[in-house]
């Protein structure tokens, strides 16, 4: 079996996606996402320009080597452009050995472990009293585990708050669009949010919250501890994790369980903090982090030391991505929960997929591969947007993490 061809799709339904299709000399095809989320192009010509060349005749059956292949031999290891582009490489043979064996992805990483993937919804709103209206609309879906972000006061546009009732969608300029932060008020507001929530909704659901890297080690220890009485299921990238030391501080500090990892994009970024139990949940996911091949070695990694998975999903990973990491998420172990963010009605259009939602859990289908198709003519309908994430300042105009 051979690689014959292999196209890089760019398309924007409502959103940039960038989809890398390997066709074979079998007609067999395989699918997978290299998004990067307001960087887009860059992926697309990695793989076009790098990628792709490298894989014509070779064996997609061969889908360890050709990781290797494209980890090695680039010289130039790791990074997000680089690592997407070998992820969706990898997804792609994936889905290909997956349909030549007739099986769901599932089924060739060992079978099911689970009957069923926990996901989290993403509630938002203007204030608190939105907030927790966001909330409740969540479980009337049937979620059992939501996310909730609200807007401050006296803040402008503070992380998370978007501006429809089911969606969020940050990349919302073609140049980065400036948001002012100001961590005082946010460490005021934060516990009166689920103080609300748990008033309102009680202890049995299971509420999550993400920092998105605004804060130093010790408000974050800070913030950890005052949220304490509403039993998080967890607190997630509290502050921002190329010096993973910190973690030890805010970690000797809160009970709250700690997730990190929606932007490492291999087991390198991933294992200081596991090997020394900084975190409880690792967010790495299928396109960040190289692929099926190389998040189940970091999966596995994790187990050792009772660390579970939480796989990022924002709606800048495409539906293949989704597909692709619930067929992981039924395998895996040591599986934590997975984030779900609906897609617009045109992006499921563009990406046909047979995952679907009940009562609060996604179900990866039975199809042969991991399920998620594209609709190339319509894909064709929707051009690329140029689409930036924001920049975050402090009121006195320093540059602060978004
Ligand atoms: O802001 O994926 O937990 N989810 C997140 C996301 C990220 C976006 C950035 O592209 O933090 O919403
Ligand atoms: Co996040």
């Amino acid at each position: 079996m051979k690689i014959t061809a292999a196209r890089v799709i760019v398309t924007s339904p409502g959103r940039n996606f960038v989809t890398l299709k390997v066709l074979t000399d079998q007609g067999v095809y395989g699918i997978g996402d290299a998004t990067l989320n307001g960087r887009e192009l860059a992926v697309a010509a990695y793989l076009d320009d790098h990628v792709i060349p490298c894989l014509i005749g070779r064996d997609p059956a061969r889908i360890e080597d050709i990781w290797q292949f494209l980890y090695r031999g680039a010289y130039w290891r790791r990074g997000p452009v680089t690592m997407r582009a070998i992820a969706a490489v990898d997804v792609a043979l994936w889905d290909i050995k997956a349909k030549m064996a007739g099986m769901p992805l599932y089924q060739l990483l060992g079978g099911r472990s689970r009957d069923r993937v926990l996901v989290y919804g993403h509630a938002n709103g203007a204030d608190l009293e939105s907030t927790v209206d966001a909330v409740g609309q969540y479980l009337q879906l049937g979620y059992t585990a939501v996310r909730a972000q609200s807007g401050i006061p006296g803040v402008a546009m503070a992380y998370g708050v978007g501006r429809g009732k089911l969606h969020y969608e940050p990349a919302d300029a073609a140049l980065p669009t400036e948001t002012v932060w100001n961590t005082r008020k946010y460490l005021n507001h934060a516990p009166q949010l689920f103080e609300r929530l748990r008033v309102r909704f009680g202890q049995d659901i299971e509420l999550l919250h993400d920092v998105h890297h605004r804060l130093t080690p010790m408000e974050a220890a800070q913030l950890g501890r005052s949220l304490e009485p509403y039993r998080l299921f967890w607190l997630e990238d509290a502050t921002p994790a190329e010096n993973q030391d910190a973690f030890r501080l805010i970690r000797a500090h809160t009970t709250t369980p700690l997730a990190v990892g929606e932007i490492f994009n291999s087991i390198w970024d991933c294992k200081d903090l596991i090997q020394n139990q900084l975190i409880d949940y690792i967010r790495a996911t299928v396109v960040g982090a190289g692929g099926i091949t190389h998040l189940r070695r970091i999966a596995d990694f994790a187990a050792l030391y009772q660390v579970r998975t939480g796989c990022h999903g924002a709606t800048d990973l495409s539906p293949v991505t989704m597909g692709a990491a619930l067929h992981f998420d039924t395998w895996v172990p040591n599986f934590g929960i997975q984030e779900y963010m609906r897609h617009s009605t045109d992006t499921d259009a563009v990406f046909p997929h047979d995952y679907r939602f009940e009562q609060g859990c996604l179900y990866a289908g039975e199809s042969p591969g991991h399920g998620v198709d594209i609709d190339e003519a319509l894909a064709a309908r929707f051009p690329y947007r140029p689409a930036s994430l924001p920049v975050a300042r402090l009121e006195d105009g320093t540059v602060w993490n978004w």
